[in-house]
């Protein structure tokens, strides 16, 4: 199976976690990137399971309304059913790398008040220690070099990410070099940097489910 073909069967799993009989009117949390897109395609054959969804990124938004899906503002949601998403890496504790796509900030808020985090990604996102992909980091621009000096002092290497602006109008450090060992200390130690908006970590809300697009077909880790 090719990687694109992976995706399709994990958005398509990702399904399964819409419980119309158990949560009717639901609103689902919806993610950012190539996997998440392949779940909102599906998603748009059940729009009468749910009431709506909320974004990660003006991206998925415009693709949610392509589909006829209504979006909500967060401000006027309380909690979120589920929230289905990709990631860059992921490993057996579920603890996540992401933001390769720059939603890393609202995809951390998005997640914060969700019941269930359904993680779908193709096999290459499994790994043993978190930190081979590039830490992604969001930044004040004003802050972004005094935030890369400490990030040196962490062990990182960062990388300005030229010419990308996010959705909330920051900039992204990409941190190389990084092997991960303790996901929550170091998630909380970026935050603590002045200047930082978010990291790509998601260890201390990390993802519920695990949905894995192998060649055997979808593996289901918790
Ligand atoms: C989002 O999309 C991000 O957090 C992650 O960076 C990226 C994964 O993209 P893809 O599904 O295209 O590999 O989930």
């Amino acid at each position: 199976m090719t990687q694109d073909e992976l995706k399709k069967l994990v958005a398509q799993a990702a399904l399964d976690y819409i419980k119309p009989q158990i949560q009717p009117n639901a609103i689902i949390g919806v993610g950012t990137g190539s996997t998440a897109n392949c779940f909102i395609d599906a998603l748009a054959t059940r729009k009468d399971d749910f009431k709506g969804a909320v974004a990660s990124s003006d991206a998925t938004a415009e693709r949610l309304q392509q589909h006829g899906i209504e979006v909500f503002d967060m401000n006027d949601v309380e909690s979120l059913a589920v929230y289905v998403d990709g990631a860059d890496e992921a490993n057996r504790k579920l603890e996540l790398v992401k933001g390769g796509g720059g939603a890393l900030t609202r995809e951390k808020i998005v997640a914060s008040i969700s019941e269930k985090f359904i993680c779908i990604a193709d096999e290459s996102k499994a790994v043993e220690t978190l930190g081979g992909f590039p830490l992604p980091v969001e930044v004040i621009p004003m802050a972004r070099s005094a935030v890369a000096r400490q990030i040196v002092k962490l062990g990182g290497n960062p990388v300005y990410r030229e010419g990308v602006v996010t959705d909330n109008g920051n900039v992204i450090l990409d941190v190389h070099g990084l092997k991960i060992t303790d996901a929550k200390k170091l998630e909380a130690a970026l935050n603590n940097i002045v200047g930082v908006v978010t990291n790509g970590l998601f260890a201390h809300r990390p993802a519920d489910v695990l949905l894995l697009g192998t060649a055997g077909g979808v593996k289901t880790l918790t």
